[in-house]
């Protein structure tokens, strides 16, 4: 009976397996305590039970030419923080479906308490590494953030490794001991800790256990690293291993091989390591560009703070002993490295200015961000809805001044100077599509031929990134900075794409009609 009771305790210290869901299942949205770095606070979290809510939350995956449907139920009750909810499922374009990318005030109205709403959306092509994270205010950074993978049964590179699975989804992200909307209030958001797989330390904390990640010598694993921040970007190593690129943001890549990722907000890479050393253990190391409160100067990993472990099958349970490569032995990716595998090159011509211009500075003024000097204020209607009642053309559309019109067919190019807004980088998303960078943020080059293309890309101050795509999915689509703060500081526009087929092409469902009145009647102990 010790004995059962023993290994029965090993076996829940050390299943970190995530829950999946399939295609097809509940997503329960709930309020819980939790510890994930040994300090308690009240959390919102997504689970396929109320009782298995998580951080992260369940892996959802499928396959390329999948259908899903997500039921998102809203179980919230702590008045204190959101009790309402919207989930987007980050990256992938919903092509006809643009009610469901989930935007509050942008695609929908947000899921009332005590109801549900079913995301239901097809990824004819698509593949790759996604996520998924609340899209109303900075909730996800109390915690409603999970992974979703799309598996290509027909990967190009599949070639390359032995091993992908749920084992080998690795997240990041920053945690912290106040809720969201304090971190806000206060201005600049310093982490309390780094959680990898929902684990890590905060400085000063006790030894919380850290996240393993298991290796057999000898095989080669996709690992696909999701970074699921609120604000900073962080430098990615494991020690002793090389690191070879082939995914930026569920598109593949030809092949790379560095020793450092440095991964902001939002952003993706699926990374070949080939477990060829000594077994052993390795320290996986994520430090935050903005380190956590107290941590010890010069020494970001001080006590297991950013790190989790590498274990190969037969090593001791132990900590690593292991030295991160010196700086000078650092092999750093950076997007002029990438090129999709597949279809590479702009759309548009080949120079500056070969396409549809929108220019845009951003700029901070009185506490809020601006872009093109307007900042970015939730309409009480979304825009989805707007349009459907027949509001036309584009500049008619609310907030003013935040909606730009896109003509359909054609290929744009937006040029986004980061002007004088503090906390940069500035990771931009745009939502519904991939864009090409073709002048990255860190670089005076132009590539006209095989830019790096994914969907979130940084902007720096005072520099200008430059992003092409091809207007063919109508519909209002968010672009944003992806630090939630600063989104939730105004740092947003809305590229209101073929405004006159967005009805045609975008058949609602009932319930997304529901959404609004149900809403719009909450008292304010509900919102
Ligand atoms: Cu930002």
């Amino acid at each position: 009976m010790r004995l059962l009771l023993t290994s029965l305790a090993i076996h829940l210290i050390y299943s970190q397996a995530l829950d999946i869901i399939r295609n097809n299942g509940v997503l329960q949205i709930v309020n819980k305590e939790l510890s994930p770095d040994g300090f308690s606070r009240p959390t919102v979290l997504a689970g396929t039970s109320a009782g298995s809510a998580t951080f992260p939350g369940p892996l959802i995956q499928g396959n390329k030419g999948d259908t899903f449907n997500i039921d998102v139920v809203d179980s919230l009750t702590d008045t204190t923080m959101n009790r309402t909810t919207s989930i987007h499922w980050h990256g992938l374009f919903q092509e006809h479906t643009n009610w469901a990318d989930g935007p509050s005030f942008v695609t929908q109205c947000p899921i009332a308490p005590g109801n549900s709403f079913l995301y239901r959306f097809a990824v004819p092509d698509q593949a790759g590494t996604y996520w998924y994270h609340s899209h109303l205010g900075v909730q996800y950074c109390d915690g409603l953030r999970g992974p979703f993978v799309v598996y290509d049964p027909h990967d190009p590179q599949a070639y390359m490794y032995d091993v992908d699975d749920e084992n080998t989804v690795i997240t990041l992200a920053d945690w912290y001991h106040p809720k969201a909307f304090q971190v806000l209030a206060h201005g600049a958001a310093v982490s309390n800790a780094t959680l990898i797989n929902g684990q890590g330390r905060y400085p000063g904390g006790p030894d919380a256990s850290l996240a393993v990640v298991n290796v057999q010598a000898g095989k080669r694993y996709r690992f696909r690293l999701i970074s699921m921040s609120c604000d900073p970007n962080y430098l990615f190593s494991i020690d002793g291993h090389n690191l070879t690129v082939i995914e930026s943001d569920g598109v593949s890549t030809t092949p790379v091989t560095v020793n450092q990722i440095q991964i902001y907000a939002a952003q993706r890479y699926s990374f070949v390591l080939t477990a060829n050393q000594p077994v052993g253990n390795y320290w996986i190391r994520a430090s935050p560009n903005t380190q956590l409160a107290g941590t010890p100067a010069n020494d970001p990993f001080a006590n297991g703070i950013n790190s989790a472990i590498l274990r190969y099958n037969g090593a001791p349970n132990a900590d690593p002993v292991t030295i991160a490569p010196s700086s000078s032995g650092v092999v750093g990716i950076t997007e002029s490295l990438i090129h999709p595998l597949q279809n590479p090159g702009a759309p548009g011509s080949p120079y500056p200015g070969g396409a549809h211009v929108i220019n845009m500075t951003l700029g901070f003024n009185a506490g809020a961000f601006t872009i093109n000097n307007y900042s970015f204020v939730s309409p009480s209607v979304p825009v989805l809805l707007q349009i459907l009642s027949g509001t036309q053309p584009a500049q008619n559309l609310l907030p003013e001044g935040s909606v730009f019109g896109l003509q359909k067919n054609e290929v744009y190019e937006i040029n986004i100077n980061g002007g004088t807004a503090p906390g940069g980088p500035h990771p931009f998303h745009l939502h519904g599509h991939n864009f090409d960078v073709i002048k990255s943020f860190d670089s005076s080059e132009y590539n006209f031929k095989n830019p790096v293309r994914r969907d979130t890309t940084p902007v720096a101050a005072g520099e200008t990134t430059t992003i092409r795509f091809v207007t063919d999915n109508p519909g209002p689509w968010f672009l944003h900075c992806h630090i939630d703060f600063h989104l939730a500081a105004g740092l947003a526009v809305v590229m209101a794409e073929d405004v006159p087929d967005v009805k045609s092409n975008n058949p609602v469902p009932l319930e997304w009609d529901a959404l609004c009145p149900i809403y719009d009647n909450l008292k304010p102990d509900q919102l």
